[in-house]
């Protein structure tokens, strides 16, 4: 079973080169913040909790996201591996995703970290806040608070993985293509 986790700041690329590695490699996508989306677009209880973090591009809580992942894993329990994209976002969440993982006798393979200059990461999520309606792209001061978050709280979880030997870096700069073979490339080193 093969599980990888996709990294990086908001505007890396996640979520376009996911459609990718789970059409080629068969794994179950788990995005938090697709997740999130659906709650909040079904008025779920959840939903409405998380659109207070997310409208202003902060976290939602620990809690409630590992809850969330928790529901996800039991629900898809004869899924070939897991692609992990968004999510773990702190260093809490990545020791709840191990602690999850050996209970069910699975490990993470590689977290794959996308990188990507912030000026090219507030050109994407500028130029996504005018066709995606998502409140968090509309505003240069929640994209800018996003990046800051990812700095101050989801970088940690890099150092977390490379101390397990598990972190690949991948320049996220590129043509979508460029940057799928390179990740491919990683993945088969793990297949
Ligand atoms: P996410 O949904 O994960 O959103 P994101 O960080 O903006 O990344 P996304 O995957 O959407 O964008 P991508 O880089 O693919 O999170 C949203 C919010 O949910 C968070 O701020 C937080 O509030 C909450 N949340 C989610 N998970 C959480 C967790 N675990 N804990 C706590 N809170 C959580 O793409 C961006 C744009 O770049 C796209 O328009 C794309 O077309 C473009 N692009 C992609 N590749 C490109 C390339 N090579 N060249 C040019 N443009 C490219």
């Amino acid at each position: 079973m093969l599980n990888i986790i996709l990294f990086g700041p908001p505007g890396a690329g996640k979520g376009t080169q996911s459609e990718k590695i789970i059409g080629k490699y068969g794994l179950t996508h788990i995005s938090t913040g697709d997740l999130f989306r659906k709650h909040l677009s079904e008025g779920t209880p959840l939903g409405k909790e998380a659109q207070r973090y997310m409208d202003q591009g902060n976290l939602v809580p620990d809690k409630v996201v590992i809850g969330m992942v928790d529901q996800f894993l039991k629900e898809h329990q004869d899924a070939e591996g897991f692609l992990f994209d968004g999510f773990p976002r702190t260093v809490a969440q990545a020791q709840a995703l191990d602690a999850l993982m050996e209970q069910k006798d699975m490990h993470i393979a590689v977290m794959i970290a996308l990188e990507v200059d912030h000026q090219e990461l507030v050109k994407r999520l500028q130029l996504r806040g005018e066709t995606s309606g998502r409140s968090d792209d509309q505003h240069i001061d929640k994209i800018e608070n996003r990046i800051q978050v990812y700095h101050r709280e989801t970088l940690p979880v890099a150092t977390y993985y490379e101390k397990q030997d598990k972190l690949e870096k991948v320049n996220g700069v590129g043509s979508i293509e460029e940057i799928f073979s390179s990740i491919s490339n990683v993945i088969e080193k793990h297949v």
